[in-house]
């Protein structure tokens, strides 16, 4: 393959939170890298995961959804995050469900027009519509912004138009180098998608409001021959969350652990030792220098 063809692009999924960018990203990259969960606010950093077809490499950013609620340091920080994977990036795709366009959408794609010359709507969740000649016209109502040079209706959980997707992204590529070698899937760490995967079994097994007080710490990550040692805290803001977290006798931590273990080794195609702790840190989601301390850190956004 001759070096003046190569093509390479940084590509970023945005739109508000709970659309699926994180599923969709899965589904291009055929494995997980990104947790995902039918709560808001599930991703909470920026991640990279690399798709690379012969003569072309792309390179896409997840990023947390954008959300109305800014009082927290966290969300604004997550929201930070989103937007500035919004800008410098040489194909944006924004992400929506079905049917659901709406004023946050509008004022979030206000600034595409000025910036973007490439830029891609995708309307997910095409699955769920019940009326199917429902689509055409919001896809021409969609079209009548002028905000978009691509309109693609997908499905990413039932793997539905993908790859007219994956198309439309190769031909807004430009030329240039490959950065990553072609088997690279993601610049993420197994530590990291350890803590990641942990939180995302939090998630699907507490109350509704209890996933954004949840903070997952790998204390200790040892892999030996035959086995990994994987030690985690996991970090809530009051007595009365840990108890939640806990549960009676201790049996969600415990189902926590397991789902966690199951899939980790999986994953890591090993056997996995998995112990947890829940701790209290007062007021975590709200302090700046505790975030940073997290993880939680613009400069670095893990
Ligand atoms: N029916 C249906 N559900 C989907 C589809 N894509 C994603 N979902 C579900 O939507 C929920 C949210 O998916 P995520 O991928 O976590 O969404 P996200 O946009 O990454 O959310 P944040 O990280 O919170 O911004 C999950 O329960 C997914 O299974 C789809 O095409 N059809
Ligand atoms: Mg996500």
């Amino acid at each position: 393959m001759s070096e003046q063809n190569k093509k390479s692009g940084f590509i970023s999924l945005v739109g508000k939170t709970n659309v699926g960018k994180s599923t969709l990203l899965n589904e291009i990259l055929g494995q997980k890298i990104s947790i995902t969960s039918r709560k808001p606010q599930t991703t909470r950093h920026r991640l990279l995961g690399i798709k690379t077809i012969e003569d072309s490499q792309m390179i896409f950013i997840d990023t947390p959804g954008f959300h109305a609620d800014h009082k927290r340091a966290l969300n604004q920080y997550m929201n930070k995050v989103a937007s500035s994977a919004m800008k410098g990036v040489d194909v944006l795709i924004y992400v929506i469900e079905c049917l659901n366009w709406t004023e946050e959408d509008q004022q979030l794609t206000n600034q595409i027009r000025e910036d973007h010359e490439a830029s891609i709507l995708v309307i997910n969740k095409i699955d769920k519509i019940h009326q199917k000649e429902d689509l055409l016209p919001f896809i021409k109502i969609m079209s009548d912004l002028h905000l978009f040079s691509d309109i693609v209706p997908i499905s990413a959980l039932k793997k539905q138009n993908i790859t007219a997707l994956i198309d439309s992204i190769l031909a807004k590529l430009p030329v240039g180098q490959h950065i990553y070698p072609s088997d690279q899937v993601s610049d993420i760490s197994e530590r990291f998608l350890a803590s990641e995967i942990i939180r995302e079994k939090c998630i699907t097994r507490v109350g509704d409001e209890l996933p954004y007080r949840i903070s997952v710490s790998i204390e200790k990550f040892i892999e030996e021959e035959n086995i990994v040692h994987i030690d985690a805290n996991l970090f809530v803001e009051k007595n009365s969350q840990k108890g939640m977290l806990i549960g009676a006798s201790g049996s969600k931590l415990k189902a926590i652990g397991t789902a966690s273990r199951l899939e980790l080794e999986e994953i890591l195609q090993t056997k996995v030792m998995l112990n947890l702790w829940v701790k209290v840190k007062t007021g975590w989601t709200d302090d700046e220098a505790m975030l940073s301390t997290m993880g939680y850190d613009l400069g670095k956004s893990r």
